[in-house]
């Protein structure tokens, strides 16, 4: 094959266990190598402390305020630490030196390792480059085309999950007495089917573990997730409870080291050994095969109590506190071993096997993130680990129950905080009598549908705070025409990122302070608070000097437009509420149940729990039972040539922030514009490892295209292939969605490949 591209693959086996000396070593890179290495490590001692920050990596929560050790930080906790507290900058001369189009040129890695913003900048329509701005003429420029707008609905206001749940509050609140309800957020990316299928089966949109289950579990299953890259600090739990014997049982396409061994990089002994065994069980499930396993597995249960009635299922549970049983269990029961085998690639046997696991166990956790929620049949995935926790009672009681795994380290707290497009009239209510104002009852624009309706031309404003809306979303180039047809785009950011440079006919950068930085307003020195993964709500206070002194908060910033934009209209004291960030939780207190008595309760060791009715058994669903759901096995249907594509995380990024190019655990070194194959489904293809390949996505007829990938060998099922997330976005439709959710179908992309031909030929 004379016009074969290849391109050299520096591949590196990972045989050490997951953490490690690898980890240590790591993360004494990354904070040597960032120029701000003592305020990076200084930074670090306060990750997670009592009196410190909450780290911006990820919504795991933080042990007991007894149990915490000097180091509460993990390698990749360590990452975000230090690209927060580096200290290059991007000050107004990079934008004097650099157009658009000539940083449009340089990848994210390069963007990103340009430092913090620290000086709010203004693109004007048709210029070729950012100019600065001071502060009130930025907010006078969004407030006159808020203004203008002939509908508050042609504004959008995205968020991403960094946000504090003060910023979050005020900012929906903000949005709410302009008129609209147009909140998107990341979750409509993330974890919003976890919302939409636990709300709908158990009446509460979040998990219902706490740490403390973990310690009880009998079985832990760890679905469609990647600790050892995105939860580390997870592994120090799942190893506690492997040590003391609980079973973990890992379903996952790929074979994830940080699921095979741990080894605790802050203990210095278990450096040494070979690291502890996580999964005892791995479960290699095609992509997409979920359900057809858990089918299996709630098959092969249904099959042991039929021929042992009463003595199998938790059948107390199940007529107390359920409905809907004999609508799900009767398909369970008539489905076909050989669909089910061959959907989820697993066999019967394995099924089976695994099923007298989970009835051995007398209390069992199912955790999942990514891998279940972005599919179209994603709500479905959630309803099935529901329905097999429910079989034995597994909710609501010591060790057992539902944990879905949330990423950004407040995303759970932004929805707790109204940050949601379709608000409940309850809040509402609440909202606009303490308010004295009356919020708007129509339903917003989530993230995909705030694409379409600024391609359309029907939103006409975007404003972010925080994330990178850009390169986050599907389909890379629609999106891209989109945002370039709003008349202006705001992002409030720490670092440059694509969105800020593909932008609206006038934009805004305003820059912010992160979770390290002092945050000092009229009223004396702030802390805010955030929500983890499990419901807990806790005070977070930044030590460090700004990145600039012309940061300010993102309080600040939303209040600032509020009042520019709003001025007599809004009966709130804006400026009031941003110069004491306790006045911003009494009224969260006032609005929101569970947050009685914030102030105090927030800056207690620990913070407080919020009410959690599935986890007392209290079912706040239609029928006020949690809810067996009749589920239907999807069949995947790929023509000959076609793959099924997950997009994923590597080790070296948060998101669409590239720290750096491996991905040590998998071995892929140096390289993310990579297609990860089975070696056989390599060979089938007549591909060599190497070689370039153009991916092309098919969905509803139509076809897009991405470039020159190499291919490399990695141990996924046949058929199914991987990618890394944000390059393989452009292949990802924005209409290819999960039902009900709406969330991007980005772990689904049936894609087919044909050999790179060089430019030249
Ligand atoms: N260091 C770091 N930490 C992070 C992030 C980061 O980018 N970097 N991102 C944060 C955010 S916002 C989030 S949401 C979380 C994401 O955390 P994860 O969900 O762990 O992230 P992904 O990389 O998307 O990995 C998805 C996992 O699901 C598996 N998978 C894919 N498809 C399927 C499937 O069909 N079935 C099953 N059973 N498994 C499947 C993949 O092989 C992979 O192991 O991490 C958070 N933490
Ligand atoms: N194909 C594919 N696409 C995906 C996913 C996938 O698995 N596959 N995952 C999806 C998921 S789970 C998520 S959550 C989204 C993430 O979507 P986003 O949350 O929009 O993206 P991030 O990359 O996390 O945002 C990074 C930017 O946030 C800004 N930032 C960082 N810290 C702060 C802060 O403290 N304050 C402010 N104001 N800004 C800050 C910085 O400027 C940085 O460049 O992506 C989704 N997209
Ligand atoms: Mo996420």
């Amino acid at each position: 094959m004379p016009d074969r591209r290849l391109v050299p693959i520096a591949t590196r086996p990972h045989d050490a266990p997951a953490g490690g000396l690898g980890a240590l070593w790591s993360t004494f890179k990354e904070a040597a190598a960032h120029p701000g290495v003592l305020r990076g490590t200084r930074a670090l001692l306060r990750t997670n402390q009592v009196a410190g920050f909450d780290c911006p990596g990820c919504a795991w929560p933080d042990p007991a305020p007894g149990h915490r050790t000097a180091f509460e930080f993990c390698e990749n906790g360590a990452k975000a630490v230090a690209a927060e507290t580096t200290r290059r900058r991007v000050t107004p001369d990079l934008f004097a030196q650099w157009t658009l189009a000539e940083l449009a040129g340089q990848s994210d890695h390069w963007l990103e390792a340009q430092g913090r913003l620290t000086t709010p900048m203004y693109r004007a329509e048709g210029a070729a480059r950012y100019t600065p701005i001071a502060w009130d003429d930025a907010f006078a420029l969004v407030a006159r085309h808020l203004n203008d707008l002939a509908s508050p609905d042609e504004a959008v206001f995205y968020t991403s999950g960094r946000t504090s749940n003060e910023a979050a509050f005020l900012y929906q609140l903000f949005a709410r007495q302009l008129g609209t309800n147009n909140l998107p957020d990341c979750s409509n990316m993330c974890h919003e089917s976890s919302g939409r299928g636990l709300g709908t089966t158990i009446g509460i949109g979040k998990g219902t573990v706490t740490l403390d289950d973990f310690a009880a579990a009998d079985l832990i299953l760890v679905i469609g997730q990647n600790p050892g890259t995105n939860h580390p600090r997870m592994l120090v739990t799942l190893e506690a409870a492997a040590k003391r014997g609980a079973r973990i049982v890992a379903i996952n396409p790929l074979r994830e080291a940080g699921l095979l061994r741990f080894a605790w990089p802050q203990r210095p002994l278990a450096l040494l050994g070979r690291g502890t065994a996580i999964a005892t069980d791995y479960l290699q499930v095609r992509l997409n095969g979920d359900v057809a396993l858990l089918t299996g597995l709630c098959k092969a249960i249904l099959a042991r109590e039929d021929a042992a009635p009463g003595t199998v299922l938790d059948h107390a549970f199940i007529a107390e506190h359920t409905d809907g049983f004999d609508a799900f269990a009767a398909p369970v029961r008539a489905a076909d071993w050989a669909t089910l085998e061959r959907e989820s690639g697993i066999p019967r046997a394995e099924m089976e096997r695994v099923a007298e696991l989970y009835l051995a166990s007398r209390a069992t956790i199912a955790c999942w993130a990514m891998g279940l929620t972005q599919h179209h049949n994603a709500v479905d995935n959630i309803r099935m680990v529901v329905n097999l926790l429910m079989l034995k009672g597994n909710l609501g009681r010591p060790g057992a129950g539902a944990c879905p795994v949330r990423g950004h380290s407040n995303v759970q707290g932004d929805r707790t905080m109204g940050i949601v497009e379709r608000p409940t009239a309850a809040f509402l209510d609440r909202l606009g009598a303490h308010f004295a104002f009356t919020p708007p009852r129509h339903h917003g624009h989530d993230t995909v549908d705030a694409i379409h309706a600024l391609h359309r031309g029907e939103a006409r404003v975007f404003f972010a705070l925080g994330g990178n809306f850009h390169s986050a979303t599907p389909d890379t180039a629609y999106t891209a025409e989109a945002l370039q047809r709003a008349d202006l785009t705001v992002q409030v950011s720490t670092k440059l990122n694509r969105s800020h440079l593909v932008t609206g006919r006038e934009a805004l950068i305003l820059p912010c302070l992160g979770r390290t930085e002092r945050d000092v307003q009229a009223g004396g020195e702030q802390w805010i608070t955030v929500e983890d993964s499990m419901g807990e709500v806790h005070a977070s206070r930044g030590h460090l000097a700004p990145a600039s002194p012309d940061l300010r908060s993102e309080v600040a910033i939303v209040a600032g437009v509020a009042r520019a934009t709003l001025g007599d209209r809004s009966g709130v004291d804006w400026a009031g509420l941003a110069a004491d960030y306790h006045r911003i939780r009494a009224a969260i207190e006032a609005v929101i149940p569970g947050f009685d008595d914030y102030n105090r309760r927030a800056l207690e060791p620990g913070g407080f729990r919020l009410p959690n009715g599935a986890r007392d058994r209290v079912w706040h669903t239609e029928t006020a039972r949690a809810r067996f759901t009749a589920i239907e096995v999807p069949e995947m249907k790929l023509e000959s040539g076609q793959y099924l594509m997950m997009t994923v995380r590597s080790h070296d990024q948060y998101n669409t922030t590239i720290y750096g190019l491996d991905d040590r655990y998998r071995g892929i070194i140096g390289q993310r514009r990579v297609v990860m194959m089975h070696p056989d489904d390599i060979a089938a293809a007549g591909f060599v490892e190497g070689q370039l390949v153009d991916l092309h996505s098919h969905f509803d007829g139509e076809v897009r295209s991405a470039p020159a990938f190499a291919v490399v060998q990695q141990a996924l099922p046949r058929g199914c292939v991987c990618t890394y997330f944000p390059e393989a976005n452009p292949l990802v439709p924005a209409r290819s969605v999960a039902r009900e959710s709406n969330t991007p179908a980005s772990k689904s992309v049936v894609v087919t490949m044909t050999a790179s031909v060089s430019p030249a030929g």
